[in-house]
């Protein structure tokens, strides 16, 4: 007899059907004809999860009786992006699924539209922590992601009047099927009030912490599975909710609206994520949002480790706590509190426990982006820490005295108290002094944190330095996004690339097969197209999918010089203008990102674009030779139609400011090619696929150092360039604001006056490298060899890479087979 597969495991496409049918009834509560699609949606994503959980289970179960080493992946941002298009592609059942939804009269791409985005992060870092989420699954490494259940997400960016607006991200409104609550886990983590000191039973001098409030942490769980493989992780957000018992006084006393204020503050902590990317605001609620999650985290795992029956004093042998930037730098005080004043161990081997268990990631350059929170503050809230960090100050300071003597401006400058004015905490110092292993992100990255940012920290603790060039997951970025490409790539050299993308050099030789070019370029063609579609319906502009698709997509941020790209667009408007029968080559300018909600230049960039493009768009003489397109709201889902549809990558930030990037490779696998500075990642880019198949321009790091030390002016530049001036004139004129000379005053002013980010200075070299890439286009044979040999070069920059680094270098974590259990 045939065995009947179970409804909740099952992959054949009768059970898929069947299960799907069943959770529609049994958990969306309705039956076909009253369903909405996304009915059909959370119908099909618990189908989903059922499979997955049999592999998460299995996986925990395997976990504990084993005792296997784990990375605590700590972040406060994890953007992961929809969840049940992954889900299919790592189970290996996408194409299965799509045919048991065909045959039940619905539609796959329908339904996986219907996700909400999970955006809990504002870009590069946080969608980092998503890739590695993703590798460290599919190369078997026992790990947990932690971070906040935010109930907000980055938010949603519309454009009115060409200006950005900003909507909340109500994104678990419909619900999350993808999420496991576990209230028997949930902790509490104090704040505020005062500490007093006591002598224990033994005679022993502690330290309590009398609370002002606490707040209760509860614990929501995600599936993470490799891909194609058994290991399901977990991803582990915490939301904050008020204990039970706080309220009791204030009821009893008849103050209810006071009980149930404290609610509302204590929910606050995990409310919304802040939306700034790349700089410091310093708000007393992050801070709380900080030391939530991070002691949420520690206690959590400190409670595996016990349940485990294994001492406190083998936690760094357990655990492997990876900490995400700054933003979980305070895990260092707060290990240290739990172990010393909970857990009464001594301080000098709470210490050592602290220092073997954590590794820091570095993520910027940017002097804003630095995170020191005023002493006064970080007191009030977090009266404990404070002492602990002035006692590990103390020892600190001493250890830098005795290596070196009599150096008073280096030790002020390697305090964690900053006290050159008003004082602050400094959580890089503090990150790096209670980490074992410290990295960047990129070759050039790191080497600038080692010449500059934390040069201090370097020549005390070389052997601490180590680089991490990030990379990127190819499950999401090709073959979920681009299964084109997949399909052909598949076809031609096999399926192996998906989890060893070196091997896709395979496709070298492929390069000189006629047919295997004119497949490429038609892949790339059928992409455009559909992006053409998107647009026509999205932004109401036709643009034509024969010209080169030009794109900068990320968050918008002066360093990053979305304004560069612009000043390139009105040079050639102006060329049109000037000599209307100009051969040129036809271009679509794309544009995607969000600007903080405080940041005012970014916002008047969006203007800007959307402005030019407004003028550009309409003007009969130009016709279809030039497109401006700036599409709102980029994120993940966005993401994953653009870049598959890009012929050239723009990544023009000024040498210097760019940690790594990840956008550059994530066009790049898709065939696009590079215009780039030498830059983070960029420069291990061009490295890789050669320089001829890469546009540069622009200055070096050290030459942008130098030049700002030499007084730049960027009057000279304008003065001595005719089309700059042309463009810069235009702009004062009001040519693209209605005739209005104020509306990007702002922006010229600053130009003209400092030009921090030396647009001015790279002009000249962007428009000579602009001019190559339109030379490539017009030979359509060369471009796809280019193009061919970006996607055949690209190995280095999967995720995989980086994790497999990071595992065998800094966290000593050995891979963990898991088998199935029934
Ligand atoms: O490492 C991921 C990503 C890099 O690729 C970007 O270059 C970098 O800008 C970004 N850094 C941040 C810093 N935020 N803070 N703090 O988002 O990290």
């Amino acid at each position: 007899t045939a065995r009947v597969e179970d409804d909740r495991t099952g992959l054949s496409i009768e059970t898929l059907k069947r299960a799907f049918l069943d959770n529609l009834f049994y958990i969306q509560g309705k039956f076909p004809r009253l369903a909405t699609q996304h009915d059909y949606y959370m119908a099909l994503a618990y189908t989903v999860r059922d499979r997955l959980l049999q592999r998460w289970i299995s996986t925990a179960a395997t976990y504990t009786e084993q005792s296997s080493r784990t990375v605590a992946y700590l972040s406060a941002e994890f953007l992961m992006g929809p969840q049940l298009g992954n889900n299919l592609i790592n189970l290996g059942i996408y194409d299965r699924v799509q045919q048991a939804i065909e045959e039940l009269g619905l539609n796959l791409d329908t339904l996986l539209d219907q996700e909400e985005e999970p955006g809990l992060g504002n870009g590069g870092l946080g969608r980092l922590a998503a890739c590695y989420l993703d590798s460290m699954a599919t190369l078997e490494i026992p790990s947990l992601g932690y971070g906040i259940r935010y109930e907000f997400g980055i938010f949603k960016q519309g454009l009115q009047n060409g200006w950005q607006v900003e909507f909340t991200d109500k994104w678990l409104r419909l619900g999350n099927p993808w999420e496991i609550p576990r209230p028997d886990w949930a902790v509490q983590v104090k704040l505020g009030g005062y500490t007093e000191a006591y002598l224990d039973a033994n005679g022993h001098y502690r330290v309590r912490w009398i609370p002002r409030q606490v707040v209760k942490g509860v614990p929501y769980d995600t599936p993470i599975l490799g891909y194609q493989i058994n290991t399901c992780n977990t991803l582990r957000l915490w939301s904050a909710q008020a204990p039970e018992s706080f309220d009791f006084e204030a009821f009893n006393s008849g103050d209810y609206l006071g009980a149930v204020q404290e609610k509302i503050s204590s929910e606050n902590l995990s409310k919304v994520l802040y939306p700034n990317d790349n700089v410091s605001q310093g708000k007393q609620l992050r801070l709380a949002q900080q030391i939530f999650f991070v002691s949420c985290s520690l206690q959590d795992m400190i409670r595996i480790l016990l349940r485990q029956k294994l001492p406190l004093s083998e936690f760094s042998q357990k655990f492997t706590v990876q900490l995400n930037d700054t933003h979980p730098a305070i895990a260092v005080a707060e290990l240290m509190r739990l172990l010393v004043d909970e857990h009464g161990i001594a301080w000098d081997q709470a210490w050592d426990i602290t220092r073997n268990s954590f590794a820091y990631t570095n993520h910027t350059l940017m002097p804003e982006a630095l995170e020191r929170w005023p002493v006064e503050m970080f007191g009030q809230m977090l009266p404990r820490h404070l002492e602990i960090v002035y006692e590990i100050n103390h020892h600190f300071l001493d250890e830098v005295r005795a290596k070196f003597p009599d150096d008073g401006d280096r030790i002020r400058r390697m305090s964690l108290i900053d006290e050159s004015g008003e004082r602050f905490v400094r959580m890089a110092n503090l990150a790096c002094v209670g980490s074992y292993a410290i990295n960047g992100v990129a070759a050039l990255h790191t080497e600038l944190l080692q010449k500059d940012v934390l040069h201090d920290f370097y020549q005390l603790y070389p052997e601490k330095f180590n680089n991490k060039t990030n990379g990127v997951t190819p499950r999401r970025f090709m073959v979920l996004s681009n299964p084109r490409l997949t399909h052909l790539l598949n076809d031609t050299i096999g399926d192996s690339w998906v989890q060893h993308l070196d091997h896709l050099q395979k496709l070298e030789t492929s390069v000189e097969d006629a047919s295997f070019r004119q497949r490429w370029w038609e892949i790339k063609q059928a992409n455009k197209h559909d992006l053409a579609t998107y647009i026509q319906a999205h932004n109401g502009i036709t643009v034509d999918p024969e010209s080169l698709f030009d794109i900068q997509v990320k968050r918008i941020h002066e360093y990053k010089r979305q304004h560069l790209m612009v000043l390139h667009i009105i040079t050639l408007y102006n060329r049109l203008k000037a000599n209307p029968n100009l051969d040129i080559t036809p271009r679509t300018f794309l544009f995607g990102g969000k600007a903080a909600p405080g940041y005012m230049m970014a916002k008047l960039i969006i203007k800007l674009i959307t402005s030019v493009a407004d003028v550009v768009n309409n003007d009969p003489a130009v016709g279809d030779r030039l497109k401006v397109v700036f599409l709102k709201n980029f994120n993940v889902k966005l993401a994953q139609h653009i870049y598959p549809a890009a012929d050239l990558s723009e990544q023009v930030s000024m040498a210097g400011k760019e940690a790594s990037g990840t956008g550059n490779m994530k066009f790049a696998m898709n065939g696009a090619l590079t215009i780039g500075t030498l830059d983070g990642a960029n420069i291990e880019i061009r490295e890789e696929v050669g320089p001829e198949n890469f546009f540069l321009f622009g200055l070096t790091a050290a030459e942008v150092k130098a030049l700002k030390a030499s007084s730049y002016n960027p009057w000279n530049y304008y003065q001595s360039n005719p089309e700059l001036k042309e463009v810069i004139d235009r702009l004062k004129a009001g040519d693209f604001s209605g005739g209005n000379p104020d509306l990007f005053r702002p922006l010229i002013d600053s130009l003209l006056s400092w030009d921090n980010y030396l647009l001015f200075a790279d002009y000249q070299s962007y428009i000579e490298a602009q001019e190559k890439v339109s030379q490539a286009y017009r030979d359509r044979d060369r471009w796809v060899r280019m193009s061919i040999l970006n996607t055949a070069r690209m190995g280095k920059f999967s995720s995989d890479r980086s994790i497999a680094e990071y595992a065998a270098d800094i966290w000593q974590t050995p891979s963990v087979k898991i088998e199935l259990t029934d």
